[in-house]
């Protein structure tokens, strides 16, 4: 089955609190997806949904109960309440034969011309950018890594820019990375990558400290009238660990490499408990997004504390006007 995703279509959706001053509010019902909804799982995070059919589809990171990381496929008809499968992706071969994985998480999903594309990051000598298609979320294949190690948050946008391919990563290393910026890379195929660029840095501490030991990109960027829209995660590291926040970049739309405008205060940080507790405390992760243009509405599913799946709402011109207004 080929089903194309539209943009103005039902995405779950809840008003603004009267007593919320935020330009992004919460689900009151969060999590939306708890820690044990398989029964193979330990935690269910950092996990990417898209439009799909007449409802959505979606790839989850489930880690098991051994603390083994894979993706999952998962379907919903509302968006909120997900059905997710009980046996991680397996990987047909796509553009290659070599589709040797020690593990996958932390992936992304993006509709491009006439497929859905996933990409992820895959344990090969370290994690670094693995890549796979389908048409359908049952049948996947797996193409080469995109990136040699180590290399981590690969998202792909979903139009090719000048007739390739493109996609935002973040080289880091093989531990838990205290440093890190976001770049682009370009592909004619899917197979090849090249023309890196860096897209944007870590900022000072005096700056905007909220994201000052590093950043990586998180939902797939969509296009609005001032260039794509990003949800990143911004890291700082404090006496107790890493803590991470969600901001809002707008991309160029011709040239994705510049940032026209990225928050300097956060977005969304971790304040509730979910958020605060959890396998890692204080983690927003922002992975994907649903939306509708015409109505100017977006969902944003996001990682919290490495354990559960929760969801978060704006408007779409308030964010715009918000990360203008507060530029950096
Ligand atoms: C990153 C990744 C993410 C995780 C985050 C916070 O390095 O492992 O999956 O959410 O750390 O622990």
């Amino acid at each position: 089955m080929k089903t194309i995703q539209t943009n103005n279509q039902q995405i779950p959706w809840q008003d603004k609190p009267d007593t919320c001053t935020d330009v992004v509010w919460r689900y009151t019902q969060n999590p939306i997806i708890e820690r044990d909804a398989i029964p193979a799982s330990n935690s269910i995070f950092n996990s990417a949904v898209v439009p799909f059919g007449d409802g959505f589809a979606g790839v989850f990171r489930c880690d098991n109960k051994a603390v083994q990381m894979n993706i999952y496929a998962g379907f919903s008809k509302n968006g909120i309440d997900w059905q997710i499968n009980h046996e991680p992706i397996t990987m047909q071969s796509g553009n290659t034969n070599m589709i040797a994985s020690d593990y996958k998480y932390d992936p992304r999903v993006t509709f491009i011309e006439d497929r859905y594309w996933v990409t992820w990051c895959n344990g090969y000598y370290g994690p670094t950018i693995g890549i796979a298609y389908t048409f359908d979320f049952e049948e996947f294949f797996q193409c080469e890594n995109a990136f040699l190690p180590f290399n981590r948050n690969g998202v792909l946008l979903p139009q090719k820019i000048n007739g390739k391919y493109a996609m935002l990563s973040r080289p880091s290393d093989n531990g838990h990375t205290p440093f890190g910026d976001i770049f682009i890379s370009y592909s004619p195929d899917m197979k090849y990558w090249g023309e890196h660029r860096c897209v944007m840095q870590a900022t000072d501490f005096e700056d905007s400290a909220w994201q000052c030991t590093k950043i990586g990109a998180g939902s797939v960027p969509f296009l609005t009238k001032e260039g794509w829209l990003l949800f990143y995660h911004g890291v700082i590291t404090t006496c107790n660990g890493f803590r991470y926040a969600m901001g809002a970049a707008i991309l160029d739309k011709e040239q994705p490499s510049k940032v026209k405008y990225r928050t300097q205060p956060y977005l969304l940080s971790p304040n509730e408990s979910y958020e605060q507790i959890g396998d890692v405390p204080n983690v927003i992760f922002p992975c994907a997004t649903v939306q509708n243009i015409e109505e100017d509405k977006v969902a944003i599913y996001y990682g919290a504390a490495d354990t559960v799946v929760a969801l978060a709402f704006g408007k779409i011109s308030e964010i715009i006007a918000f990360t203008k207004e507060n530029s950096m």
